[in-house]
């Protein structure tokens, strides 16, 4: 079993536990004799069996099973211990076990709490509130029962919540102290390169209305078009894009997915630049230095801008090329897939680059049927000794760029997206659902990792929590138990050859994205990558998955990492790599 369904699994197991020794509790109460000894024995063996996932969690990696060791594992054998006994004993009345029942409820449910609102790392002040909290809704209980514990006992009891008191702000406090991330002021320095821009482009954003999917929908636009203006240079080329905000309220800026441009041209409010107010315009200027497939989004309110329309296509190539070079950007706006680019026929035998995109929030499936394709590029890289594949589909992150490349066949060739054919020179009577998935990590030929070394190494685990930092309480996607804007920067120094470990120990996919650098995947799930070098700056992190990723520091600024899932970046999941 994956590590993510021995985590839902685990889950599912605990909230079946809780629930079926409060319901026994209750049940009791009620003197509901069999119902409560049923139930009960339901709560023991579920009890029970969260010693077989926790152990295979704890093995899968200790980010995975801390909270659960730590506080779940203590808490459960107390209510084993606590109930176990007087259940065997339960002759006459089964009222007598009812908060017995009860507490076993409280102490199982607690722990399933501090995995749900809190996760990773555990810390002692997140144990405490358990305890207290036990301690507490057990002390109600039974007065309301008319059991009155006795004098020790609530002394315990007050003694546990003035500790859980004085730590629990261990729940709310991110670990290390924050050093500050500039917020609308300081920052970089243009270092406005002085070349004559060779490529000019205008960009203006404004509200609009667009046809998708043959319905007339609301959008926020480059140029009143969705996707914008597809803007293309050759290496070399110094590009002079000029972006202007005609009515977007919120903002707009323009950031470069996985162009690894100066920080100053990064575009990302509050952090390298002032969002682009309504009247308002910045020059962005750029040297074309690498060649391949990439986009540019708006990171101004990016979940609601880029979802609204507020992206467009960055095609840098070579030099001249021949054949048939198309780019495919896949996109929903407002629950509709917008329009594939208008199909050119060619000659048999004429070389075909797909330039595939998703600019979208989740993952898509992509299936070309009618062909056999290499994969020659992955987010803008080129992949080493790429082999024909035939029959196979690929998942593109959101965010992510595959490059697809085919000499035309005679026959038809058709492009599916989950399932739904959106480019095709003429009809392919393939169902492709079946396909295997092309796992990038073992797909073409490998090479050395050039970093004999790490300099810094860091680890992100990604899970979801409460947090209680702003006016209201939110239920944040996390970093290490931290929620943006509380998430402390990782720092490198110019040179550093710097290590990610990316733990996902939540129930969704998180599509990673480091600005400004492409980083070099190592191993996931301790099987070392052995295709051809994967230069990524999108990855999905699945559900219980470890990615070990690399980069040399050698772009200096503030950079965003963050989730590409822009619902997810907004709600918490958002740090900054920064430069000392
Ligand atoms: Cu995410």
């Amino acid at each position: 079993m994956s590590t993510g369904s021995l985590l839902a699994v685990d889950l599912v197991i605990a909230v079946l536990a809780a629930s079926a020794w409060l319901g026994g509790g209750a049940a009791s109460v009620a003197r509901r004799r069999p119902l409560a000894l049923g139930l009960a024995a339901v709560a023991l063996v579920a009890t029970l069996a969260r010693a077989i996932t926790i152990t295979a969690l704890a093995r899968a990696g200790w980010w995975f099973a801390a909270e659960k060791v730590l506080i779940a594992v203590p808490l459960s054998l107390a209510a084993v211990a606590v109930a176990g006994p007087r259940l065997l004993r339960a002759r006459g009345d089964v009222r007598a076990v009812a908060l017995a029942l009860l507490f076993a409820g409280y102490a199982t449910g607690s722990a399933l709490l501090v995995t749900v609102l809190h996760g990773y790392p555990a810390s002692a002040g997140a144990g405490l509130f358990a305890v207290a909290g036990v301690v507490a809704a057990t002390v109600i209980s039974g007065r309301a029962l008319g059991a009155r514990p006795s004098r020790p006992v609530s002394r315990a009891a007050v003694a546990v919540a003035v500790a859980a008191l004085v730590t629990g702000t261990g729940l709310t406090v991110a670990p290390e102290a924050t050093p500050a991330v500039p917020h609308d002021h300081g920052f970089p320095a243009a270092a406005r390169i002085s070349a004559e821009p060779t490529r000019r482009f205008t960009l203006t954003a404004g509200t609009t209305t667009v046809n998708a999917d043959g319905r007339d929908v609301a959008a926020w636009a480059f140029n009143a078009q969705v996707p914008g203006p597809e803007l293309t240079a050759t290496v070399g080329d110094i590009l002079e894009v000029t972006l202007r905000n005609r009515d977007i309220g919120r903002g707009v800026t323009l950031h470069w997915h996985g162009y690894d441009v100066p920080n100053d041209q990064d575009g990302v409010p509050g952090v390298t630049q002032a969002a682009v107010r309504p009247g308002q315009e910045f020059v962005y200027r750029f040297r074309a230095d690498q060649a391949g497939t990439y986009w540019y989004h708006t990171h101004s309110a990016s979940d609601v801008g880029v979802r609204m329309g507020l992206y467009g296509v960055l095609v840098v190539r070579p030099g001249p090329v021949g054949g048939l070079d198309v780019t495919v950007p896949v996109h929903t706006l407002t629950g509709r897939p917008l329009p594939a680019p208008t199909v050119q026929r060619v000659e048999a035998g004429v070389p075909v680059r797909l330039r595939l995109i998703n600019t979208d929030s989740t993952t898509h499936r992509y299936a070309l049927a009618g062909t056999a394709f290499l994969v020659a590029a992955i987010d803008g890289v080129d992949l080493r000794g790429p082999t024909p594949l035939v029959d196979t589909a690929v998942l593109i992150p959101a965010g992510g760029r595959y490059d697809l490349v085919f000499d035309a066949p005679a026959t038809p060739v058709s492009l599916f997206v989950d399932g739904r054919a959106v480019y095709s020179t003429g009809p392919v009577s393939t169902t492709t659902g079946a396909w295997p998935v092309l796992d990038p990590l073992g797909y073409g030929a490998a090479a050395a990792v050039p970093w004999p070394r790490f300099d810094r190494t860091f680890t992100l685990v990604l899970d979801r929590g409460l947090d209680l930092r702003g006016l209201l309480p939110r239920y944040a996607h996390t970093v290490n138990g931290a929620a943006d804007p509380d998430i402390p920067p990782q720092v490198v120094r110019r040179g550093d050859v710097v290590l990610f470990t990316i733990v996902n120990r939540s129930q969704v996919v998180h599509p990673w994205h480091l600005h400004g650098h492409h980083v070099l995947v190592l191993a996931r799930d301790g099987e070392p990558a052995a295709g051809s070098p994967l230069w990524l700056d999108s990855f999905d992190v699945r559900p219980g998955e470890v990615w070990k990723v690399a980069f040399r520091a050698d772009n200096p600024g503030m950079w965003a990492n963050h989730c590409h899932n822009l619902a997810h970046a907004d709600a918490g999941m958002t740090l900054h790599l920064m430069y000392s």
